[in-house]
């Protein structure tokens, strides 16, 4: 229906991802709403859809990354590794799409371009990028936090006579690196998870280093079919525990204090914590990541596994040149990152030294003119998180406002999850909820459920339209500022919870840093309370027309 009347739904849903399928099942089958996702890619998966590089894995241990919500979901299906692959977890995510028999009700191929909110109906009408118009009551974006690709705006890419590739869109033919002289840029947990794989084919790999990045084995490995079975029988122990951690990781954060360890006892914790891997490193101490002092003592223990490995000392020396305490940026886990530089056709270059001036057609220029000949440039440089994704949309609000420029000087929120000014508009796991602080999937279940028991209850009491107050967001967004100052997250000014890799993005700390358990608490207590901070059938604003 590109013109004439546009079909109409109960709720719309954009992105087909772990939220959006969650929230089509909850909203269809419980709530029995006329609902449809919308979704650009032409299968669904979210995030995994889109991010196939060499190496993509996800940091969670797999008994925590799926959903817990259905035990009878739960037991359909066994993760082979520690940490699930994207293949796996695609796979995974197609399961459930059949499964819970989801897939009539999405809409593949089909890219929101924008979405306008009449206060005369209450509705939101939804423009795909064909020109499609919908309708519905309830909008919800389950577009992800880490979707829209940040590829850097580096003069004279298009130049370029070799291939380019973002992690984030890689092609599904995937790339071939043999014989071919790669260069990556970005050194995150995406980079750190490809280099080691891109250097299995490539001729030659040069990683452009613009901040050096600590990094703990991920130590993965196959579980074995008791493992499996030990897995499943305890799914309401482990679900018991994720929703009870701060991280909503299946393990608990020590108590113990690394400021009161003498040197010895710090060794011994840190080497076992090496040895277990992954993000457990983080929890052995209770302290790392509000006290600089504790914090130091797991940087030097980490920054010294570095020129352990290393052999080459001068690169050694480039790969433990961190400025930042660790874990105040997004600490990656690793499959012999570290030690792949030990191979001769492997080598890093401190950009932060002598900074990328331009992309030629041979390859990589320097400052100092230097340039690097290459086949091949990977940019794992990220995305434009939280915010990026939403923006990407042309939201128009109550009395024509835009989103673009309500949020130019960073994002407004009440809980992450609803934005003044766009009523019946919900964003799942949207900046100001813990969603990337946290293993993701216990937020988006939590948020798509308090998305459903909130349009349940406005259904049941007769309210066509509800929408956040902007004290409340107001509030809001100086609690997320508060709980972020409350810890050394802010201490690394180029984090993309600050919106910092993307230039000209605003300041502002995003996720919520007061981890989830209480996050849920606080939920809770706004949908005890009636919904607090919320108006509902407000009149029409009478300067809209
Ligand atoms: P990240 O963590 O944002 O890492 C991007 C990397 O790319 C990082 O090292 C950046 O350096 C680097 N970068 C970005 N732009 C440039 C330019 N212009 N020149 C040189 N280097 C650049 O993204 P990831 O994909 O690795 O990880 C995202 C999340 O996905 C991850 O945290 C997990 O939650 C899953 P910088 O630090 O900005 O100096």
């Amino acid at each position: 229906a590109s013109n004439g009347t546009p079909a109409s739904y109960d709720a719309l849903i954009v992105g087909a991802g772990f939220a959006g399928l969650y929230q089509l099942h909850l909203l269809r089958d419980r709530l029995g709403l006329k609902t449809r996702v919308l979704e650009a890619a032409d299968g669904v998966g979210g995030t995994w859809y889109w991010n196939r590089y060499p190496g993509a894995r996800c940091d969670s241990e797999s008994h925590s990354y799926r959903y817990f919500f259905s035990r009878e979901l739960h037991d359909s299906w066994d993760y082979s590794e520690r940490y699930p692959g994207q293949e796996e977890i695609r796979a995974y995510l197609n399961h459930v799409a059949d499964h819970l028999d989801l897939r009539r009700d999405i809409q593949l191929e089909t890219r929101v371009a924008a979405a306008a909110f009449d206060e005369k109906t209450n509705l939101w009408t939804v423009t795909t990028k064909a020109g499609e118009r919908l309708t519905c009551r309830w909008l919800i974006t389950a577009v992800g936090c880490l979707s829209s690709a940040n590829v850097p705006d580096i003069p004279g890419l298009e130049t370029f006579k070799g291939e380019w590739r973002h992690t984030g869109r890689w092609p599904h033919e995937g790339v071939d690196f043999a014989g071919k002289r790669v260069g990556q840029v970005g050194t995150g947990s995406t980079g750190i998870q490809a280099a080691p794989v891109i250097a299995e084919t490539a001729k030659t790999l040069t990683v452009f280093q613009r901040t050096a990045n600590y990094s703990v084995p991920a130590r993965n490995h196959p579980l074995s079919p008791e493992r499996k079975r030990e897995l499943t029988e305890r799914f309401e122990e482990i679900r018991d525990l994720v929703r009870s951690t701060p991280n909503a990781h299946p393990f608990r954060i020590s108590a113990d204090k690394a400021a009161e360890q003498d040197a010895e006892t710090l060794a011994q914790r840190y080497e076992k914590a090496w040895e277990i891997g992954g993000l457990r490193f983080r929890a052995v101490f209770g302290d790392l990541l509000v006290d600089k002092g504790a914090n130091d003592t797991a940087a030097t223990f980490l920054k010294g596994k570095i020129r352990e490995i290393v052999k080459d000392p001068a690169t050694a020396a480039v790969l433990s040149n961190i400025d930042h305490p660790y874990a105040a940026k997004r600490p990656p886990i690793d499959t012999n990152y570290f030690d792949t530089f030990n191979k001769p056709h492997v080598a890093v270059i401190d950009v932060r030294a002598d900074p990328i001036k331009r992309i030629v057609p041979e390859g990589i220029e320097l400052e100092s003119g230097k340039v690097h000949e290459l086949d091949v440039i990977v940019f794992a440089t990220g995305f434009d998180a939280m915010t990026g994704p939403l923006l990407a949309i042309d939201f128009e609000g109550v009395g024509g406002r835009r989103l673009k420029d309500d949020w130019a000087a960073g994002p407004r929120t009440w809980m992450g999850v609803a934005v003044p000014g766009y009523p019946n508009l919900f964003t799942v796991t949207g900046p100001g909820s813990p969603s990337v602080l946290a293993n993701m999937i216990v937020p988006i279940e939590q948020h798509v459920e308090w998305i459903a028991d909130c349009i349940e209850t406005m259904r049941a009491e007769g309210v066509e339209r509800i929408e956040a107050e902007p004290a409340a967001a107001e509030a809001w967004m100086g609690h997320v500022n508060d709980a972020a100052n409350a810890t050394l997250l802010p201490e690394a000014g180029h984090s993309w919870y600050l919106g910092a890799n993307v230039p000209g993005k605003p300041r502002v700390f995003m996720p919520y840093a007061g981890g989830m358990v209480r996050f849920r608490e606080i939920c809770d207590a706004v949908s005890a309370a009636g919904y607090a901070g919320f108006a509902r059938n407000r009149p029409a604003d009478p300067e809209a027309a």
